[in-house]
Order: structure tokens, then C-alpha cells, then sequence
């Protein structure tokens, strides 16, 4: 495998798109070898056929906003890969959002998705509608709007999304509630369902709980734990909230979450009331944590700035893709950080990815740390093909088992010479050799 000439192929016919060609490139970088060790790959046309989407749907979303007023935004549903099962992925509204997020995503989703050991294929979709300042039924509008724009490529076995950035339970529900009424079935193509129509157990807390069971595998390979470590966390969504709370359950204190506007560092530890006082900030819609330092005096908020500054030993980046560059990474390794485990998706810049690695400070990428999210929508639709409603003391042990699981297949494939474990590309190489075996398997399609 050339990997610059398939790269200056990719860019030449896809120019501009930064975050999946970056996304691309570390994964080529890490599998050339195993690549190049099998031949069959290199003649059916493998890594070609790997990078780009099965298929885009795009479309345009039209709604009214509560003053009456028609609004535009555009809608995307990315299906990457289905060769070892239905299209699975989130559903992302940020203002930010364009196609070339959206194919690194999905891009990433397949081989995360493949990790799980679970059989889901690899999509994401989204909109660059921003959910920031809108009313409930400005929401719903929009949920039901982009659902009539995808809703024929939607179905429990061929393409089942769920949440994101933007989109939690309430967004879920809305556009599984719109689907259901335009396909008039329940099969629960969706999943992040409310826990009354559909909805597994431990699905809101899973993208969390899992990163830190990854975490703690992590640390035992290094005869290590977290209890008493400090933790910086990034963000202050979903992950952020389920991570906050594992961390902090198993002994560890989180100093510091974040948000567009800045960063807060509670030197007490983010827990108790704190934790639920995250979901608080989230729903008020203004996307800000500023208030946090308000209602807890014993915290400082420090606007526009982000939370590597702070000296931890631990560094979890909750937020969004390349939330942490390369002098964050320095910062973070000259105050002497233990381990660094991306929960956000692709939350590292290759400088920043480099400078770990180059330390050997212990680095895990998101498509092995973040996969207990999916992994938990995966137990959903089993539930759900089954009909039945699993406990939560299940579906908790499963998701420990997958992450345990996940963690053995990095180190199996990351080892290096000298005992250290390049979890990226012990992931990538993990992930990409189930992939690759799965469309071998299919033919040339
Ligand atoms: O990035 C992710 O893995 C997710 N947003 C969750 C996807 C899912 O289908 O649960």
C-alpha cells in the first residue's frame, strides 16, 4: 500500500475535507503493515473500497420557528460501511456540522463499531441546525422535519441512528416518534429510546461508565488505579456527565469540566449535587459553564481557556473532535500526566497524539475508549428484537465485559518491542483486520 498516493487521491477528490482525511490518515498509518502482510487485501481492493462511504443521502430540512418563520438547514446521513451489520451511528446538530465531520465520524464508527465485537456497520449523520436557544417545540419541529427527509433510509436492519452532540433522549424520542408514525411499526430503529417505548437501561450513562471501565483496564496493565488520582475532564454533555460520575464513584476526583465559553476547576472535586448540576447547565440550553462557578463559590472559571493547563493525572477530553492540540500535550506531559483516554471523538490532533506517544505517556484513542456508548445500543437492539427489557445489572456487566474485551484486542495488536502499548494502533489494527475480514468474506461489492 501507497498510503500518500491514496491519500493525495482521497484529497485531490475530496479537497478541504480536513477532519476525515486526518481521520483517515492515522488509520493508514497504523494498519500499513498488516496490509501489506496480506495480499489478498491489496487485490480486492480493500483500504480503496474502506475509505469511502457506501453511500450519502443529503438533504435539505425546512421547518418554522416559533415566530413563524421558515428556517433551512441541511440534513446528512452518512452510511459508511455495513460489512458485518446494519449502518449504527449517532446523530449530531451543532452549528459546525458538514460533511467532512460527518465522514470522519463515520468513518471512525466502523472500525469502533467492529471493536464492540457486537454486528453493527459504521454510520453518522447530522445537521448544522443548532439546538443552542431554541424552545422545546422549535426542537420537535425540527426532529420531525429531518426525519421526513431520511426516514426511507432508515430500518431496524438497515441503518439504525442515535445520539450525539445535539441530540439526547428528547431528540431521540421526537424522531423515533416521527419514524414510527411514517413506517407504522415498532421495531426500535433508533437507539437512546426513553426507557418506556424501547429505551435500554444504562444507555444514558454508557459512553461514560465504559471510558472509565477502558480506563481502569488501562491502569491494572500498569499495576495501577484510579482511586485518589485527579482527573480533568472536558465538556460538560452527556459523556462528560457519565464519565464525571463513574470517575468519581471509583474513588478518583474530577477538578475540572468545560464549555465553549471556558473552563472551571473545582479543587473540592466535581460530585454529588455537582454532577447532577451538569445535567442542570446542559438543559437550560445556552451551552456555558460559567454559572457553575456562580452556584459553587469554591470553583474559578476561567473564560476562553481549556482544562490541560490544570496538573492532573489524569486527562479525559469529553467536547468534540481535536478539542486537545499539540502544546496541550506538552503542557500536560511536562506537569507529568499518567494517562490520557480520548472519550470524544478524535479529541487529539496528530501533534498532540505524537507528543504522547513520543513520551510514552499511556494514550487511548476514542474508537476504543468511547465504544461502550454504542456498544450499549447495540444490547438496545437486541433487547428490542427480542422484546424484552434487560436490568440494568445486565446490561452494566455486558458493557464491562465488551470494554475488558476491547482493551485485550489493543493490547494484542499494540504491543511494541519495548512493553509499550500503542493503544491506537493496537485499535485501528484491531478494528480494521474485522472489517477487512468481513467484506473478504462478501465478494467484491
Ligand atoms: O460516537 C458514538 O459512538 C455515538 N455517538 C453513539 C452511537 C450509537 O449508535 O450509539
Amino acid at each position: 500500500m501507497d498510503i500518500n498516493s491514496i491519500l493525495n487521491s482521497l484529497e485531490a477528490k475530496h479537497p478541504g475535507e480536513k477532519e476525515y482525511l486526518q481521520a483517515v490518515k492515522e488509520v493508514l498509518i497504523c494498519v500499513e503493515d498488516v496490509y501489506n502482510s496480506h495480499p489478498e487485501f491489496e487485490k480486492a481492493k480493500i483500504i480503496e473500497r474502506m475509505v469511502e462511504p457506501d453511500r450519502i443521502v443529503t438533504f435539505r430540512v425546512t421547518w418554522v420557528d416559533d415566530r413563524g418563520e421558515v428556517q433551512n438547514n441541511i440534513g446528512y446521513r452518512v452510511q459508511f460501511n455495513n460489512a458485518i451489520g446494519p449502518y449504527k451511528g449517532g446523530i449530531r446538530f451543532h452549528a459546525s456540522v458538514n460533511l467532512s465531520i460527518l465522514k470522519f465520524l463515520g468513518f471512525e464508527q466502523t472500525f469502533k463499531n467492529a471493536l464492540t465485537t457486537l454486528p453493527m456497520g459504521g454510520a453518522k449523520g447530522g445537521s448544522d441546525f443548532s439546538p443552542r436557544g431554541k424552545s422545546d417545540a422549535e426542537i420537535m419541529r425540527f426532529c420531525q422535519a429531518f426525519i421526513l427527509g431520511l426516514w426511507k433510509n432508515l430500518g431496524p436492519d438497515r441503518d439504525v441512528p442515535a445520539g450525539d452532540i445535539g441530540v439526547g433522549g428528547r431528540e431521540v424520542g421526537y424522531m423515533y416518534g416521527m419514524y414510527k408514525k411514517l413506517v407504522n411499526e415498532c421495531t426500535g430503529t433508533f437507539t437512546g429510546k426513553g426507557l418506556s417505548f424501547g429505551g435500554s437501561l444504562v444507555r444514558p450513562e454508557a459512553t461514560g461508565f465504559g471510558a472509565l471501565y477502558f480506563v481502569q483496564s488501562m491502569l491494572a496493565e500498569k499495576n495501577d488505579s484510579i482511586e485518589g488520582k485527579t482527573v480533568a475532564v472536558s465538556g460538560f454533555g452527556n459523556v462528560a456527565w457519565g464519565a464525571t460520575l463513574k470517575a468519581t464513584q471509583l474513588g478518583a476526583k474530577v477538578v475540572t469540566i468545560s464549555g465553549p465559553d471556558g473552563y472551571i476547576y473545582d479543587p473540592e472535586g466535581v460530585s454529588g449535587e455537582k454532577i447532577d448540576y451538569l445535567l442542570y447547565l446542559r438543559a437550560t440550553g445556552e451551552d456555558i459553564v460559567a454559572p457553575y462557578a456562580e452556584r459553587f463559590p469554591e470553583a474559578t472559571f476561567y473564560p476562553g481557556r481549556k482544562p490541560w493547563e490544570q496538573k492532573v493525572d489524569i486527562a479525559l477530553p469529553c467536547a468534540t473532535q481535536n478539542e486537545l492540540d499539540g502544546d496541550d500535550a506538552k503542557t500536560l506531559v511536562e506537569n507529568g500526566v499518567e494517562l490520557v483516554a480520548e472519550v470524544s471523538n478524535m479529541g487529539c490532533t496528530p501533534e498532540a497524539i505524537d507528543t504522547f506517544i513520543n513520551s510514552r505517556t499511556t494514550y487511548a484513542p476514542g474508537k476504543a475508549v468511547n465504544a461502550g456508548g454504542v456498544a450499549t445500543s447495540g444490547l438496545e437492539m437486541s433487547q428490542n428484537a427480542e422484546h424484552l427489557q434487560w436490568s440494568a445489572e445486565e446490561v452494566d456487566a455486558r458493557l464491562h465485559e465488551i470494554m475488558r474485551n476491547i482493551h485485550t484486542q489493543c493490547v494484542a495488536h499494540g504491543t511494541e518491542p519495548d512493553g509499550f502499548i500503542n493503544y491506537m494502533k493496537g485499535a485501528n489494527i484491531a478494528g480494521f483486520m474485522k472489517v477487512a475480514d468481513a467484506m473478504m468474506g462478501q465478494g467484491i461489492i
